[in-house]
């Protein structure tokens, strides 16, 4: 491989806006009168807000409702997850980032963000990064959602990079299987447990230099 970019997932990667994901979720289920766990809502991360809802009336076994009151529903999840992301800060940006960001901006490699949210371009701004990446590829440039690989490749094609040729780092299964599917290399963010079909696991960003990358030849 001859490294030409480094693509970020966003949420759950650059910041923890994973958390908020599942608060807003978990408060519409318990207000469905049923709760949904960490371990379900592992199955929430990546994909969109719709398959995202789909899901949690799945565990909530919630299988007459038309469209309209779905609609309904994932407007009011994402206005609880809205009122938590517009507080943002760039002091949210998680631990280890912006250092990392800087060296592969300085070592000349062209940096994306490959998100399945359509928030995407609120907390970029929030968090100061709203020109900070070479491409931004989100929730509202894609028609399908992660495993599926088009967010990343297109992401490549923005940046004129070689799928082949570049990285994402991901904090969720779905994620791993989408950068796969696009023929690039995973980096998984996060528990071992769930990345486990990364081609590589770190915690965090604390502590990761470029060399990172020779372990992926
Ligand atoms: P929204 P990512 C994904 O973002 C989240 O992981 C996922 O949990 C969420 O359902 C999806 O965005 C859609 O988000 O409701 O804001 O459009 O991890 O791909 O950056
Ligand atoms: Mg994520």
């Amino acid at each position: 491989m001859n490294l030409e970019a480094i693509i970020f997932d966003l949420d759950g990667v650059i910041v923890d806006t994973a958390i908020f994901h599942y608060q807003a979720w978990k408060r519409l289920a318990n207000e469905l009168g049923f709760d949904l766990t960490i371990h379900q809502n592992e199955h929430l991360k990546g994909i969109s807000r719709f398959e995202s809802l789909e899901i949690v009336l799945e565990v909530g076994k919630i299988n007459h409702l038309t469209k309209k009151e779905k609609e309904e529903l994932a407007t009011r999840k994402n206005e609880w997850y809205s009122e938590n992301i517009h507080k943002m800060t760039p002091d949210d940006i998680l631990p280890g980032v912006k250092v990392f960001l800087e060296k592969l901006k300085s070592a000349k490699y062209k940096i994306a963000i490959g998100s399945s949210s359509k928030n995407a371009g609120v907390i970029l701004e929030r968090i100061g990064y709203s020109n900070y990446f070479d491409a931004v590829i989100d929730g509202n440039k894609i028609s399908f959602s992660k495993p599926d690989p088009e967010v990343f490749i297109k992401a490549a094609k923005e940046l004129k990079a070689d799928p082949r040729n570049c990285v994402v780092f991901e904090d969720a299964a779905a994620g791993i299987e989408a950068a796969h599917n696009a023929g690039m290399k995973a980096i998984g963010v996060g528990s071992p447990e769930v990345l486990c079909k990364a081609d590589l696991i770190v915690p965090d960003f604390r502590n990761i230099n470029i060399s990172i990358f020779d372990k992926l030849i």
